[in-house]
């Protein structure tokens, strides 16, 4: 676990360019999804958005209905939406 952890420290200091710029900035989101009844609802959300490229972590709340997601490129909170959308969960 720890290693994973590492790793991807590791991999995120290579998005600074020489300049020191962020290339790909990560970020951080809540979206309410209405939808949420349970925490079956919860599994498939991150089921299903953790199988997105760029998505890194995901988590979520039954009871607060919400859904908080950390991802870069090439992942998009449009995209996000998108399949959130796709899988009869859409965000408000
Ligand atoms: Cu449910």
């Amino acid at each position: 676990m720890s290693n994973f952890y590492e790793s991807q420290k590791y991999r995120l200091s290579l998005n600074y360019n020489s300049s020191g710029e962020e290339e790909h900035r990560m970020q951080k989101e809540t979206l309410t999804v209405p939808n949420i009844s349970c925490g079956h609802c919860v599994m498939n959300i991150k089921n299903e958005l953790s199988e997105m490229e760029g998505v890194n972590s995901v988590d979520g709340s039954p009871e607060a209905k919400s859904i908080m997601v950390e991802f870069e490129d090439p992942a998009t909170l449009e995209k996000i939406k998108e399949t959130l959308k796709e899988i009869n969960y859409p965000a408000s």
